[in-house]
């Protein structure tokens, strides 16, 4: 965060949370009064605690031996007197971290799958053929890697909708990595991604990353000698647009705070990197659409190494590339699950990556360039993509407020997915013609794992321009991946018999 800091001789007019105050607190400061109980790079408690904060700034009783100068006290006012407004990232942000990750030659530099040179390319064959030989008692075997997702056996280490699924599929991306790399010759290889905005990658289409035998069973469904299954490229392609990734992908990448980028937990609206992730999965084929085998699919890890660049853009950009950053985008108030995962130790270990050799956890995964020592090749169109004004359905009315009255969100509210095995659609209709779709990815034994059952009631949101439900009647249809139970339109009566609603949108800044 102390990329970013404010000016100490001149008062700023417009101070906002993410621009001005989480930078007038140094990490001593931080982790002081962190101990005391007092979050001072988190929104919440600065707001909560700001007259407090005030006079012991103003009295110069603050920060201890490096009292702030009347210039900084005048700004933390300002900011308190204008209604503590969170505004936006500095611009700088993202050129500033992209150029540190360039600047230090020890990171791997993951790339874009598409413009890797012929040598590179036979080395990533070289390499999975390698570990997809080896036993699948190897702890590098791909069997063993792609195994941790959830079959062979039955694990806890469902790690998606909630706060920990980036944290954890960072380690992931991490440990299959050095997989790669134990291969001889291999040692400096990175694991490359793929822009799920751009078509399937012609490379990915043929051997070894065509596809991926079992050598062994897993489960009853998926015996020894199972071959992993996709839908045609142009059924792909087609998927991924009629699921909107490409734009919940953009939506998420103009949020600020750390729930509205990941979204679904905590209240926040279904539609950016988690439900784009989602729907990525469903587009792709039988086997990525499984949670207990998407990972035997080898695009599984491509498809992952994008989404984790994508987490590690949004962190650059929003300057939440250390702890003190990531908890100055968290809603403690609202959020205190996220908030807990970084900073209670007991919550951080990111099962089974948290042991030897990889000792990795929630908080050490943060800053992928310094302590991870992986960065992303990172296209310079990115670097001009705005942050945009928070989009809400609902506010403090404290704040003041605009309302966009060209844009709605329809939400699909109260899915009990508990009841739907498998992975399923949202289907949103107009007059009986679908006008948007959402994927949600999920084990087929759903009622046995226990983050899905701790997050039962799921949502679903289409934000929309207002004239495409004008003057139609809308209605949902879920269709369930597997169609042996009920066949492909899920009765809304067996699974909580959900409701739609739908909100004008609204910015406070
Ligand atoms: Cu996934």
């Amino acid at each position: 965060m102390a990329l970013d800091s404010p000016s100490t001789t001149s008062t700023t007019t417009n101070p906002t949370w993410y621009a001005t105050i989480r930078n007038m607190f140094n990490t001593m400061d931080v982790s002081h009064m962190r101990a005391q109980g007092i979050d001072l790079a988190n929104y919440n408690d600065v707001k909560n605690h700001a007259g407090d904060i005030y006079q012991q700034v103003a009295a110069g009783n603050m920060p201890p031996g490096a009292p702030w100068p009347p210039t900084s006290v005048a700004t933390f006012l300002t900011w308190m007197n204008n209604g503590y407004p969170k505004g936006q990232p500095s611009r700088a942000l993202l050129t500033t971290n992209l150029a540190t990750q360039r600047s230090r030659p020890e990171t791997r530099i993951r790339k874009d799958i598409t413009t890797l040179t012929p040598p590179e390319l036979d080395l990533l064959k070289t390499a999975f053929t390698a570990i997809m030989a080896k036993s699948s008692t190897d702890p590098d075997s791909y069997f063993v890697q792609a195994g941790y997702h959830w079959y062979p056996a039955p694990n806890t280490y469902c790690m998606h909708h909630v706060p920990g699924y980036n944290p954890w599929h960072r380690a992931y991306m991490l440990s299959f990595e050095n997989a790669l790399r134990s291969v001889p010759g291999c040692e400096q290889l990175t694991l490359p991604y793929w822009d799920i905005t751009t078509p399937f990658p012609e490379v990915l289409k043929s051997p070894p990353f065509a596809s991926y035998t079992l050598p062994e069973a897993v489960s009853p469904d998926y015996p020894q000698g199972y071959v992993t299954q996709r839908f045609d490229y142009a059924t792909i392609q087609q998927n991924l647009l009629n699921y909107g990734v490409t734009a919940d992908i953009n939506r998420a990448l103009t949020k600020t705070d750390w729930e509205d980028f990941n979204g679904f937990f905590a209240g926040a609206a279904y539609n950016t990197i988690i439900a784009a992730h989602d729907s990525g999965h469903n587009s792709i084929g039988p086997t990525m659409q499984d949670q207990g085998v998407a990972a035997f699919d080898p695009v599984f890890w491509f498809f992952h190494c994008n989404w984790d660049r994508l987490f590690w853009l949004w962190q650059s950009k929003v300057g939440a590339t250390d702890l003190n950053g990531l908890i100055s985008t968290i809603n403690k108030e609202t959020d205190p699950l996220s908030y807990q995962i970084f900073t209670d130790s007991s919550l951080e270990a990111l099962n089974p990556f948290s042991g030897a050799p990889l000792h990795l956890k929630t908080t050490n995964i943060i800053d992928s360039v310094n302590s991870l020592h992986v960065g992303y090749e990172i296209s310079p169109t990115f670097a001009a993509s705005d942050t945009l004004p928070k989009t809400q359905i609902s506010a403090f009315a404290s704040e003041k407020l605009l309302v966009d009255t060209t844009r709605v969100n329809v939400s699909v509210q109260g899915v009990n997915r508990l009841k739907i095995p498998g992975s399923f659609s949202v289907h949103l209709l107009k007059d009986g013609k679908v006008i948007a779709s959402k994927g949600f990815f999920q084990p087929v034994e759903v009622e046995q794992c226990a983050t899905c059952v701790e997050n039962a009631i799921v949502r679903f949101d289409f934000e929309l321009p207002l004239e495409s439900v004008a003057g139609g009647r809308l209605s949902v249809w879920v269709e369930p991946v597997n169609k042996s139970f009920v066949g492909d339109r899920f009765p809304n009566k067996l699974m909580g018999n959900p409701t739609i609603e739908v909100h004008l949108l609204m910015s406070t800044e």
